[in-house]
């Protein structure tokens, strides 16, 4: 915990590093009670930052000083200062050679960050800025060294050594120690350096690069965990593949090496060659691990390796620039599952979270562009505007370049730059300056946060067969800027007959028709487009795959939209035409809940679902993603001031009323799918994936009836799966039915025949943290109590206490604040040992201004009592005070 007030740091006043440093070699005595860091520092002046030799200082948190030497001299205290977070000391010359002893404690770090212990083992996390908490260094992204790292540790204790690069010696000491050495020769920044030491097993495999030199792969497990690595081998294989084939870039390192680890504190690390990962995201099997999560595990694994590109080879300059690695590794995560599964499932997923979660953020008090202007704790950047809007953005440079364009622009801006800390406007140039284009407009959406909003009207002109769209945009004031200018919006689409065909598109100074589907740069306030040769007024489909991330509005009516989820030839504007029906119908009936009126759902909405039910044609991923109404966090978000209850009512009821319409649909669905999973051993494969979705949504809805019949059928599955999905399914299923006893007996067997695995163990605090019976809140905390439970433990933090505050909505929303008091009783424990993860809790908490003032009320006291219950960490201070501001 930190004494002074965190100070704001701001892009503005980057300056380039004083002195830089060539090589670092470090010598790590690991220890159980300490570890004992050597570095050794070949430094020089920055020639780039000007004149005269200016003190060097140093970052460095939580490190003992044992001895400090510069060149052959040794320091005495007198040659140097010491605060909380620097080394300060004068050189002599312009290049020189510094080299420390520190003392840090791995054994008793609760933070996860730097060096620390997981479950035994010792391993790193230095992004952002952990280094500091391992040694002295210039912990900044722009000073990129080679480095060279020997460990040494208990032989037996540790057998398994591991650190950047390739291993180039190894060799025993005395008293049952041993130790290794490897070498890294690619620059990085420290927030790329890792370091493993512990008793694991590997599984081994070699990838054949598309030059011809092979590749070791390894995954790093605990050796109950061998069985589990398959498929992220797998996925890595894809992913090095993938971007060899669309991006051109070849892995360079003769090893490539993956750990698992059980404490962590985000998904995984991208460090070079070594990357650590939360055990989450690596394990996967069909017995243990959902559909979902073998997805997770294929993209994050994929996402980690890109990094070696984007990222590693070519690194940010300051951590404003967080997103010029982050957003477009998503972009590039996100592309190369749409490749491996379905494209417009990925499509329609990401942007479900998107506008659920990155909207919500844009609009709260901790909104921020996508390259902030300001921070106080740049862990507290690790967001999704950052990450998942980020991505958004690189994906409108692909949409406005072509593909083609864009690739020569990522072509050039790898080779401009390998080797590099950059910022996001040299990855703008690197597109502009290959495809010979402005994008100073364009890089809006790189400084101006929150969310835009683009209001389309049409009108049709009988006599002149003429079709104009006309859009208006404007977006909404953000804690640092009220004032914003029009952004770049690229705006696809199409136009429909009266029969769903797809009309030829001829823009007003055209001679011919370009197309059935096109991209309009939307840049002005106001802008009008004319279409020519239309003869009878079309139906648009706008902003087709979601081409900008926007709130678009249209006055679609709901015939036109039943017609667009039947017609468009775009398979992501289907579903989005059939998630508008829902929410007009939603809206209607959270009115009548309001009003104290029978809810009753829109016949038409029954009738869409019927014809998709019916549809035996359609990929039955669409169709599970057709069922599923919008959650509650997005009703939430696009209300005005959210009715906690209304909405869950409205929501609740039209799933029973579409259940009871289309029982006899649903079961026919449901059990065809049951059946063929029955006789079909378990794949990962998109086919696999989209049957179980079907076959899932299709029970939970019938549950809903309530009857025998169904309650045997999900005992029947959670019975006999081969699988975590159906099981898990089959499990929610019953958490969130009346059926009692079944319930309770399950939840029982599930937790007695997977106690020794802890992330099959987590999804069992998942279920029941989601279910949104009354009584949520006593059952989390008696859960708390389970002893599977630990809040030393991230994942189980997140499964337990995340998913109730972000997903139980009208639990956690209880009219009495039980659910705030709750939370920020949490947050203060968290603060105290793991300031990322109670900074990461808090988000519910922000997003205060969105409900009523009785609630606002309640949930401002809780954030007050958090800043008022002590020393507060940096990370939990900025969300907090910005939260009130
Ligand atoms: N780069 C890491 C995130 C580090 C978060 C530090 N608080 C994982 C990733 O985005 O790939
Ligand atoms: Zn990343």
């Amino acid at each position: 915990m930190r004494t002074e007030q965190p100070k704001t740091i701001y892009l503005k006043d980057y300056q380039a590093p004083d002195y830089l440093i060539d090589e670092t070699h470090l010598t790590f005595e690991l220890h159980d009670d300490h570890t004992l860091v050597h570095a050794q520092l070949v430094m020089r002046r920055n020639p780039a930052a000007g004149g005269g030799l200016p003190p060097l200082v140093l970052d460095g948190q939580q490190l003992e000083l044992l001895s400090l030497k510069l060149d052959d001299a040794e320091l005495g205290s007198a040659d140097y200062q010491l605060s909380e977070d620097h080394l300060s000391l004068q050189p002599k010359a312009e290049q020189f050679t510094l080299d420390s002893s520190v003392r840090i404690h791995p054994e008793t770090n609760t933070a996860l960050e730097g060096l620390y212990k997981s479950s035994g083992l010792f391993c790193t996390q230095c992004e952002a800025e952990g280094f500091r908490k391992i040694t002295y260094y210039l912990d900044r992204p722009d000073v990129m060294s080679t480095f060279t790292t020997s460990l040494s540790a208990d032989k037996q204790k540790y057998p398994i050594l591991l650190s950047n690069g390739n291993p180039v010696a190894q060799g025993e000491d005395q008293g049952g120690r041993h130790w290794a050495t490897w070498e890294d020769p690619f620059k990085k920044p420290a927030y790329l350096f890792a370091l493993v030491a512990g008793d694991l097993w590997c599984v081994e495999d070699t990838f054949t690069r598309a030059s011809g030199r092979d590749v070791t792969l390894r995954i790093y497990v605990e050796p109950e965990n061998i069985d589990k690595c398959q498929h992220a081998m797998d996925s890595l294989k894809k992913s090095m593949r993938w971007d060899e084939q669309v991006y051109g870039r070849e892995y360079d390192l003769d090893i490539f090496m993956i750990v698992a680890v059980n404490d962590f504190n985000m998904g995984a690390m991208e460090n070079k060659g070594l990357n650590i990962f939360n055990s989450s995201c690596v394990l996967a099997k069909a017995e243990t691990a959902t559909d979902a999560a073998h997805q997770r595990v294929e993209a994050v694994v994929a996402h980690e390796y890109f990094h070696n590109w984007s990222g590693n080879r070519v690194t940010c300059r300051d951590w404003f620039q967080l997103s010029l690695k982050e957003g477009f590794t998503v972009f590039r995560d996100a592309e190369f599952s749409a490749d491996m599964n379905s494209r417009t499932v990925k499509r329609i997923e990401d942007v479900a979270f998107l506008r659920t979660h990155q909207f919500a953020e844009d609009a709260g008090p901790m909104a921020h562009p996508v390259r902030p202007a300001s921070f106080m704790e740049i862990s507290n950047f690790y967001t999704l505007t950052v990450y998942e809007k980020g991505s958004e953005v690189v994906r409108m440079l692909r949409t406005l370049l072509g593909a083609e364009g864009f690739r020569k622009g990522s072509d050039l801006y790898f080779e401009r730059h390998d080797g590099q800390a950059v910022t996001c406007d040299d990855f703008v140039q690197a597109m502009e300056d290959a495809n010979a284009v402005d994008l100073s407009q364009f890089k809006r959406w790189y400084s101006q946060a929150g969310t835009p909003r683009l209001a389309a009207s049409e009108q049709y002109d009988e006599s002149a067969n003429t079709y104009t769209l006309s859009f208006r945009q404007s977006c909404p004031a953000t804690p640092e800027s009220a004032e914003k200018q029009p952004f770049v919006i690229p705006v696809e689409l199409g136009l429909l007959d009266a029969q769903g065909r797809a009309l030829p598109l001829r823009l007003q100074g055209e001679a011919t028709p370009q197309g059935t589907t096109r991209v309009l740069a939307v840049t002005e306030a106001e802008q009008h487009f004319t279409f020519l040769d239309v003869p009878a007024k079309p139906l648009p489909s706008l902003l087709r795959g979601f081409s900008a991330p926007v709130k678009l509005s249209f006055p679609y009516n709901r015939d036109q939209l039943m017609f667009l989820m039947q017609h468009d030839s775009d398979g992501f504007n289907r579903w989005e035409a059939g998630q508008q029906l829902a929410v007009q119908v939603l809206q209607d009936m959270i009115g009548q809940y309001q009003a104290g009126q029978p809810l009753v759902a829109d016949v038409r909405l029954l009738q869409a679902f019927e014809t998709l039910l019916d549809d035996d044609s359609l990929d039955q991923a669409m169709v599970a993603e057709m069922l599923s109404l919008p959650g509650e966090a997005y009703l939430t978000e696009i209300s005005e001031v959210a009715d906690v209850d209304a909405i869950h009512a409205a929501r609740d009821v039209a799933r029973k009323q579409l259940a009871n319409h289309l029982h006899a649909r649903l079961w026919r669905r449901y059990q065809a799918n049951r059946e063929v999973s029955r006789v079909t051993p378990y794949l990962a494969s998109a086919e696999h994936f989209a049957r179980r979705a079907l076959q899932n949504i299709t029970l939970s809805y019938l549950m809903l009836s309530e009857r025998e019949d169904v309650l045997a059928a999900t005992l029947e599955q959670f019975e006999n799966a081969d699988n975590m999905t159906e099981r898990l399914t089959a499990l929610a299923v019953l958490v969130n039915s009346p059926f009692e006893r079944e319930r309770a007996a399950a939840l029982d067997r599930f937790a007695e025949q997977f106690k020794g695995n802890p992330l099959v163990m987590d999804q069992w605090f998942t279920v029941q943290a989601g279910s949104t019976l009354p009584g949520g809140l006593t059952r989390v905390k008696a859960l708390m109590l389970h002893p599977a439970f630990t809040m030393k433990n991230p994942n189980k933090v997140r499964a337990l206490i995340g998913a109730f505050a972000s997903q139980n909505l009208v639990n956690f929303h209880a009219a009495d604040g039980s659910g705030y008091r709750f939370l920020a009783d949490i947050v203060i424990e968290l603060n105290g040992f793991n300031p990322q993860i109670a900074s990461r809790q808090l988000a519910p908490l922000t997003r205060w201004r969105k409900y009523d003032s009785a609630r606002q009320a309640l949930m401002k006291a809780e954030l007050e009592r958090i800043l008022a219950s002590g020393e507060l960490s940096s990370d939990v201070y900025e969300v907090v005070s910005k939260s009130l501001a």
